[in-house]
């Protein structure tokens, strides 16, 4: 049969049986004669050309044990390493039902950080949990002298490091491939600038995943960019960004409204089409939202970690202690143990807004005696943190404990690295009846959601971004506006309030949400899709070539004389922006008045800092 096939001048590849072959070729000629979406992919769903995948996700503490919710470390960390698991099983699948024997390789690739704090960060080269064909490779940053940078970099100081990087990394890549990938996809700014670089040199497909877009996290973060740049450097990250979005041969999105936004508000993708930063550049098309490379791949959440409350056989009761102490620390008191709990997970950032829900929680009497509050994220204790933003959101959770004496109606649990207990604390926190409440001020997509509803707690969670995508509202959760704490908190009280008048409210609500979870949000059907972007953009890519090179030699010019220009203006650690280069931002000096905002903003956090602390009863610094 084999030969047969080569004599018609067809490779390997078609089919592991003759039935299996048949059909490949079935496909092909439907698809020749009358090519539409579903035939196009169910075509190039069995076209064998993407073994070796490389995956960038550069900035935080990437590692499988002991990282999430260290600085820039949350979301994309859990999405990658279960994307790749799910991708992983894909492709064994595919290359068994194509009848070849390869093995598919898939790397993901970071930042190695010498001064790792306890994880792996430091290792070079680290197979991934429960796949077999599937590592990190850690590349690290180098300083000016070329030495291994040592310590952690926030995302947003990053750009300096990256072109340097994207080389360093290229050579590791062919080194432990033996190969080109066939498809590089890169994550977040930081990871999509990177894929970019190494896919251009290599000629291999570019996928570009964003995560969270910071453009529209910060009111209006273009226009004010000169503001916000010697904190957050927007002119450089849009910018990676518009290159990274342009040159990418597909992107993946987690939600529409991430591609298109809703009608109340522009999408992430939407807000980059056209866009004006005052004084440095005007983008005009930056990127059309109707550009046929936006695909949708909603995550899922490891249903082997976050499954339902009702599966007692599953349930980890050996950790159920140690959950005890966290939720309720150790004196335990009756009045508070008998209240449903609200529970919120998040990174201690600004945009998560756990700030806001304790501020919500303090003013709502009502609902302050139906339920208590368990939130956890950061540290805390501004001294251990390094991160700017979360040195003020722990000074700003001391100061509304103390100020609406929450003392006894709340837990604030430093941020939880364990994810099996996670899983198993979401599970408890069901079994008291409680709610999960996401209250961000912006959401991209919101992984806790759909924990918490796999785990069939019932949930509240914003609606601005992907939250009110997720969550059918009323039906499988419930919205709540992040900008009216009067509503949202209300709308908690009611549904607590609701399920006292009528217990089965709330396991309607927690069966509804399993069910909205297992119809549209599983890795399954994430890595269905992503591979058959891979396969199918990879074929266009090759039609498509000279359109593409014009627009790719654009983008070149802009990358060398625009964006490095920026980026050297970043300060790299321990060093001031370069004299010569500083000139490639206009003159600053229109904005000293807000300069000098910024300075009193600094100033009232010092106060902060030396201001009162919480006695230590309501914070648990369990590990
Ligand atoms: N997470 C955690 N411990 C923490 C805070 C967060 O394990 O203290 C996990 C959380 O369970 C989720 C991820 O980190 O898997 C956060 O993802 P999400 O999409 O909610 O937000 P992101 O941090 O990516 O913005
Ligand atoms: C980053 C975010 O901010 C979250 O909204 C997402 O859920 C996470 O990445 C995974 O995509």
């Amino acid at each position: 049969m084999a030969h047969r096939f080569h004599e018609w001048g067809l490779e390997k590849g078609w089919g592991d049986t003759a039935g299996a072959c048949g059909q490949t070729l079935g496909f092909l000629s439907e698809m020749l004669q009358a090519p539409d979406p579903v035939s196009v992919d169910r075509f190039f769903s069995r076209v064998p050309s993407v073994f070796d995948v490389v995956i960038f996700s550069v900035h935080g503490y990437f590692g499988q044990h002991k990282v999430l919710g260290m600085p820039d470390t949350g979301g994309q960390v859990v999405y990658i390493l279960d994307q790749v698991r799910a991708l992983e099983e894909e492709l064994l699948q595919r290359i068994k039902g194509q009848g070849l024997t390869f093995k598919p390789n898939i790397l993901v690739v970071t930042r190695l950080i010498p001064e790792a704090k306890g994880t792996t960060c430091n290792v070079e080269l680290e197979p991934i949990d429960k796949t077999r064909h599937s590592s990190i490779l850690r590349v690290p940053f180098k300083t000016q002298d070329g030495q291994d940078l040592p310590h952690w970099v926030s995302r947003f100081d990053i750009y300096p490091y990256l072109e340097r990087y994207a080389q360093d990394s290229c050579t590791k890549i062919l080194h432990i491939l033996g190969r080109k990938p066939d498809l590089v996809i890169g994550n977040y700014t930081d990871g999509n600038l990177v894929a970019y670089l190494v896919s251009r040199k290599l000629g291999v497909t570019q996928g570009t995943i964003a995560h969270a877009l910071e453009k529209t996290k910060y009111e209006d973060s273009d226009v004010k960019w000169r503001e916000m740049d010697h904190r957050y450097h927007f002119s450089c990250q849009f910018t990676a960004d518009m290159i990274a979005m342009n040159t990418s041969d597909f992107i993946i999105a987690s939600t529409y409204q991430e591609i298109a936004g809703s009608k109340d508000k522009p999408g992430q993708y939407e807000s980059h089409y056209a866009f004006t930063m005052p004084g440095l550049c005007r983008f005009a098309t930056g990127i059309s939202v109707f550009d046929p490379k936006f695909n949708i791949a909603a995550p899922g959440a490891d249903q082997s970690v976050y499954f339902p409350f009702t599966l007692k056989h599953k349930r980890l009761m050996g950790l159920h202690p140690q959950i005890e102490e966290l939720v309720y620390g150790k004196e335990e008191n009756d009045e508070h143990m008998s209240k449903p709990v609200i529970f919120s997970m998040a990174r201690l950032d600004k945009v998560k807004n756990i700030t806001g829900l304790v501020e919500w929680y303090g003013q709502n009497k009502r609902l302050r005696d139906l339920a208590n509050l368990v939130v956890v994220g950061g540290l805390l204790d501004p001294k251990h943190s390094k991160d700017r933003e979360e040195i003020e959101e722990i000074n700003e959770m001391h100061s509304l404990i103390n100020k609406y004496q929450l003392k006894g109606q709340i837990r604030w649990i430093k941020a939880q690295t364990d994810r099996v207990r996670n899983g198993e604390l979401y599970r408890c926190v069901a079994d008291t009846r409680g709610a999960f409440v996401q209250p961000a001020l912006y959401e991209a997509f919101g992984l806790t959601v759909i924990e918490a509803m796999n785990c069939g707690l019932p949930t509240f969670a914003t609606n601005q971004g992907g939250p009110a995508e997720i969550i059918v509202n009323e039906v499988s959760g419930f919205h709540i506006n992040p900008l009216d704490g009067k509503e949202a908190s209300n709308k908690i009280a009611n549904f607590f309030q609701k399920c006292n008048e009528d217990p089965m409210y709330w396991n309607r609500m927690s069966t509804a949400g399993l069910q909205r979870i297992y119809e549209c949000y599983t890795w399954q059907i994430y890595a269905t899709k992503v591979l058959n972007m891979g396969s199918m953009y990879g074929f266009w890519r090759t039609l498509d070539k000279q359109e593409k090179q014009d627009k790719q030699h654009y983008l070149n010019m802009f990358y060398n004389l625009h964006y490095r220009k920026l980026a050297n203006t970043v300060p790299k650690v321990g060093e001031q922006p370069e004299q010569a280069t500083a000139a490639a931002l206009p003159d600053r000096s229109a904005t000293r008045p807000k300069e000098r905002g910024t300075q009193i903003r600094i100033q009232r956090t010092v106060s902060n800092l030396l201001g009162p602390v919480l006695p230590a009863s309501h914070l648990s610094d369990a590990a």
